[in-house]
């Protein structure tokens, strides 16, 4: 008898399972077809409508569920859907827990969707950024769970970007397939741009290098969902190197910090001074030494005000003594007229009315007769040059001429020095100036040739017609005389109005691009878009003519002005205004202004930050001092020498080798630091523009409370 081993044993046994399987199953088959032939008609209708209703349902649902599926690309992830039912919420916040540890889905925005050929995404511009993804930041420990921002094929060697933020935003528990969830997309459900994580952190973090856009710039990962810039941005010069130009500070410091500033501008400007060019002229800061001019110690006086002005005890008694003990003007040397009475007198008569101190005074006094020989002249227009150790006087060498702006812009103080001294010789010598050129044949609506002939008392070079250099302050001039004087000289008046006139008539056009308002020059008739930086004293005077009862539309035209040389600075790449700007003319073309490369240079100038102040003062509007900041910044950061002293410098387009010029020139210290100072100041009563006039140097005169005599 055959006996089983166990293994025959199991083999029979499933051999007979398998039997009664097989026949069960044919049984249940023939049971099936048995109960349905007993169904009525009308009942295997019924379950055949039935049937079909459910393959059409079937059909119509299926690329749902096979997205879903899709959803879960590995065999997992699908066992997961399908066999937990899983919902969509929880797939995400798994996903967003892997984010947590560091598994990267694409930020925002940055690199869209890969397309089915798996070939770059489009960024700014049009420009391929992506796929961003480096190989060895982790995606590729987190494959598929959320297969739209995977990028495929992934390339190696491409930037790679900041981490997202990190921030864990909850998904709305909202039920249906991810394709009926359109609008909360990937990019949706990371956070806002004000909860981000600031790209340097990121950096830290990851050590990842930013995003590099098409302008060579850095940008971040939220900044390249920005449109491409519009027409305007294109037109903005761009940096070198933006960085550079950014302000070292924030905008919003407080007045008084802004002016603690401009007190250690000051003395880092007199550090220079006091250790290389003590009793000298200039400071050379770059080679430590000093520039002579008359060698009368210019920088000392003509910075004298402002010590006093910014509180600078220490530094005005050990200059106030210099000027009494060393100063002396018993000199043979040749001295200008112009830059001697708006410097030397100027600096003396104003100091003498902030300190009362006589010892001012008497130099003034001795300064101001041995300037009196230039003006016997055949003509009494004065002579440009004084021997003032001589007490002779001369024209210069090449030429009978003097320039216009210098002959008309002593008056203030040689009308100041008579008042004070009751000597009335000074300001008969100015005032015949003035009557002289009031009625002198070639102005041309107001506005006067640049050149004037010391014989004839004519005017030379006609035709010619400026409110920049050689003609600019005679146009400041009238107007603080007449405000000087009391307003009590019509003729001042009329010549000023005029010559606004001649200014709105024959020099105002506007850019072609920016419509910026600028003051053009006239060449035998041929207009030339050119504007000196020092034009830029006519936003201030023309807001002054208006503060004091001229018309309305001056104060309009002075805003606009205001603007141009504001934007005379901020389109510069060293946030600095050249010496010249030529304005384009073109509509929609570029640049408003073009510099040419021989007036690329920035000398420490003052005008604009003289007339920020004015335009303060009158408007009481914020955005004047945040301009003159951010010019304080520019010269800190490009014109500021570690050794002490600020120099001038060559270039103002090129913040890398702005080129240091090697010279302090004594403006700075006395206007341009002090317009500074009384721009941030709040003390308006401080040097009120009701009591004081200033002079074109910035040395304030008082305006007379008696008429002129
Ligand atoms: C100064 O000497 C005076 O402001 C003058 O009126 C013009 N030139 C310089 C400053 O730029």
């Amino acid at each position: 008898m055959y006996s089983p081993s166990r293994k025959d044993f199991i083999a029979l046994t499933l051999s007979d399972q398998h039997s009664r399987s097989y026949n069960n199953g044919k049984h249940r088959r023939q049971s099936c077809w048995r109960k349905w032939k007993q169904l009525s008609r009308l009942q295997r209708s019924l379950i055949l409508f039935l049937l079909a209703l459910l393959l059409i349902f079937g059909l119509l649902f299926y690329p749902s569920f096979s997205e879903q599926w899709g959803a879960c690309s590995c065999a997992v992830c699908v066992c997961v859907c399908v066999h937990s039912g899983m919902s969509d919420k929880a797939v995400r916040e798994d996903w967003d827990e892997d984010w947590e540890r560091g598994l990267k889905p694409i930020p925002p925005g940055v690199n869209p969707v890969a397309g089915p050929a798996g070939g770059p995404a489009v960024g700014l511009a049009g420009v391929a950024v992506g796929p961003e993804l480096d190989p060895g930041l982790g995606l590729a420990a987190a494959p598929g769970l959320i297969p739209e921002v995977i990028p495929e094929p992934r390339r190696p060697k491409v930037p790679s970007i900041p981490k997202p933020p990190a921030k864990k935003r909850p998904f709305p528990n909202k039920r249906g397939p991810p394709s009926l969830q359109k609008e909360r997309n990937v990019s949706d459900s990371l956070v806002k741009p004000a909860e981000k994580v600031p790209v340097e952190k990121a950096e830290e973090k990851e050590g990842e290098k930013p995003l590099v856009s098409w302008r060579g710039a850095m940008i971040e990962a939220d900044e390249a969902t920005e449109p491409p810039p519009s027409a305007h941005e294109k037109d903005a010069p761009v940096p070198v190197n933006p960085e550079d130009t950014a302000p070292l500070a924030p905008v919003s410091v407080k007045p008084v910090d802004r002016l603690e500033m401009v007190r250690e501008a000051f003395r880092h400007a007199w550090k220079g001074y006091k250790e290389f060019a003590w009793g000298h002229d200039e400071l050379k800061p770059v080679s430590k030494s000093y520039g002579e001019w008359f060698g009368l110690g210019l920088t000392i006086i003509d910075a004298l005000d402002t010590m006093w002005i910014l509180g600078l005890k220490e530094e005005f008694e050990e200059a106030r003594k210099w000027v009494e003990t060393e100063l002396s003007f018993s000199k043979n040397v040749d001295v200008n007229l112009f830059e001697s009475t708006i410097r030397i007198l100027g600096g003396l008569l104003s100091t003498y009315h902030l300190t009362g101190d006589e010892m001012f005074l008497e130099k003034a006094k001795d300064i101001g007769l041995r300037l009196m020989p230039a003006f016997k002249t055949p003509s009494k227009i004065p002579f440009s040059d004084v021997n003032i150790g001589k007490g002779t006087a001369h024209p210069p060498r090449w030429t009978s001429d003097s320039t216009l702006a210098e002959v008309t812009s002593v008056q203030l103080e040689f009308r100041e020095l008579s008042r004070l001294t009751h000597d009335p010789q000074y300001q008969e010598v100015v005032n015949e100036v003035m009557r002289l050129v009031h009625k002198l044949p070639g102005k041309h609506d107001g506005l006067v040739p640049m050149f004037i002939n010391t014989n004839s008392g004519q005017f030379t070079h006609k035709g010619v017609f400026t409110l920049g250099a050689r003609a600019d302050s005679y146009y400041e001039y009238l107007l603080k005389q007449w405000i000087q004087g009391g307003k009590t000289e019509p003729d001042l008046l009329e010549d000023y109005l005029e010559a606004i006139e001649g200014v709105k008539k024959h020099l105002l056009r506007t850019s072609g691009p920016r419509k910026l308002t600028f003051v053009g020059e006239l060449n035998h008739n041929r207009f030339n878009p050119k504007m000196d930086h020092l034009v830029c004293f006519l936003p201030g005077t023309l807001a002054l003519g208006a503060h004091n009862g001229l018309p309305e539309d001056h104060m309009e035209l002075a805003l606009q002005l205001m603007e141009t040389c504001h934007q005379m600075y901020i389109q510069m790449e060293t946030g600095l205004s050249p010496e010249i700007v030529h304005f384009n003319l073109q509509p929609y073309d570029g640049r408003d202004v073009d510099v040419k490369p021989a007036d690329r240079h920035n000398l420490l100038r003052p005008e604009t930050v003289e007339s920020l102040f004015y335009l303060y003062r009158f408007t009481k509007d914020a955005k004047y001092r945040d301009w003159g900041w951010d010019i304080l910044e520019s010269f800190n950061k490009y014109t500021r020498v570690p050794s002490g002293g600020y120099t001038s410098i060559s270039n103002v387009r090129d913040p890398v080798n702005p080129g240091p010029r090697d010279k302090m020139e004594s403006f700075f210290l006395g206007e341009t630091l002090k317009y500074f100072y009384l721009l941030f100041s709040d003390d308006l009563e401080l040097l009120s523009l009701d009591k004081y006039v200033f002079n074109t140097e910035a040395h304030p005169l008082p305006i007379w409370q008696l008429p002129p005599v």
